[in-house]
């Protein structure tokens, strides 16, 4: 390994990623394999805020750690491993839930959202979720964190906590700087622009699963929510559905939201959207061929992430004695 900046990142293995996942961040985690050292996480524990079915989770980390391997995170430049076989991740996470304070969780828009009105009823683990990521984060003196814009208040408090440690005892945890894309941080749903896109969404007709085949794509993005006229033209707050729509395929065919808007402009909503699908299959069909590959290579996976955790659980050793020395716990 080189002496190159660490960054973090993880997924919840909840269901297979979609559209905004992939747009939102983990295109970015290929790219930034060239300019940082790289530790990329299947985040499992995460996961079990709501998973409850043990095959499925089962199933769901191996699918998504193949998703991984296939849109192009390369384990001879990144650690790519799953949260639950690097111990530290939940050592660490317990000693720093002892320098978050309650209301700051509280505060949390994401769980606010998860459990509405339900508060009593939560997991406490939804409430936690904030300082395990934060753990996940300051485990490896990591450096930055790219993540979509939901992510950026966890990554705060993160940067809190850190901070707060540091001041209470020493320089022990660089404080992680985010990266959040400038386009596609926030893709919203497709049956709803006021939501984002989500996994864990009640209806599957709200995203695109990056393992969707040419036909669900079609009929989604067909029955995606557009706005009132019939000009395709990018205007985030008159047109919010359009916008959304103009996003995604910017992201995908490399052109602007202007350019799509000047060449659609007249062609109506459904010449876009039946264009908008065929560019989405394609784009995604070299990404399906290769997840095929690796969800027939198991053994492969499984020893891919076997040598990831071994390759973590080494880089995070360091920092975990660091942080016992410094709270009196040192063995
Ligand atoms: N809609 C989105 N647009 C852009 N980026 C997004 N991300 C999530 N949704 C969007 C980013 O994807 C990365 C992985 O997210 P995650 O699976 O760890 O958790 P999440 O943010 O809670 O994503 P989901 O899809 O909404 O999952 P569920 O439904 O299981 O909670 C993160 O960097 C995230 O910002």
């Amino acid at each position: 390994m080189t002496a190159a900046k660490r960054l973090f990142s993880g997924i919840q293995p909840t269901s297979v990623p979609h559209l905004g996942n992939y747009l939102g961040a983990l295109k970015h985690w290929v790219t930034l394999q060239s300019d940082y050292q790289c530790l990329y996480c299947v985040v499992d524990l995460h996961a079990l805020t709501t998973a409850r079915n043990p095959k499925e989770t089962t199933a769901n980390i191996f699918d998504t750690a193949s998703m991984l391997l296939a849109i192009g995170v390369d384990v001879e430049r990144s650690v790519l491993f799953v949260q639950s076989q690097v111990s530290g991740h939940a050592e660490l996470a317990w000693i720093l839930s002892c320098f978050c304070y309650m209301g700051e969780l509280g505060r949390m828009t994401q769980f606010k959202e998860k459990v509405g009105a339900e508060q009593e009823a939560a997991n406490a683990g939804l409430f936690t979720y904030p300082v395990l990521m934060s753990a996940d984060i300051l485990l490896y003196n990591t450096r930055a964190v790219p993540v979509g814009d939901d992510q950026k208040q966890h990554l705060e408090l993160a940067r809190t906590i850190a901070r707060r440690f540091n001041n209470a005892y020493e320089a022990v945890f660089s404080i992680p700087e985010p990266i959040i894309p400038a386009h596609g941080a926030r893709i919203m749903s497709l049956d709803d622009p006021g939501k984002k896109m989500s996994k864990s969404a009640a209806s599957a007709m709200s995203f695109v699963a990056l393992t969707d085949e040419p036909d669900a794509i079609r009929k989604k993005i067909r029955s995606a929510v557009t706005d009132s006229g019939r000009e395709v033209i990018y205007d985030e707050t008159a047109k919010p559905a359009l916008a959304n729509l103009l996003t995604i395929m910017s992201l995908v065919c490399a052109k602007t939201p202007q350019e799509l808007s000047a060449l659609y402009r007249d062609k109506g909503y459904a010449v876009f959207k039946s264009d908008l699908a065929e560019a989405v299959i394609t784009f995604l069909m070299p990404v399906q061929e290769r997840y095929r590959h690796w969800k027939d290579s198991p053994d492969k996976v499984n020893a891919l992430l076997a040598q990831g955790a071994e390759r973590a659980r080494v880089m995070a050793a360091p920092m975990l004695e660091r942080v016992k020395g410094c709270i009196g716990i040192k063995m």
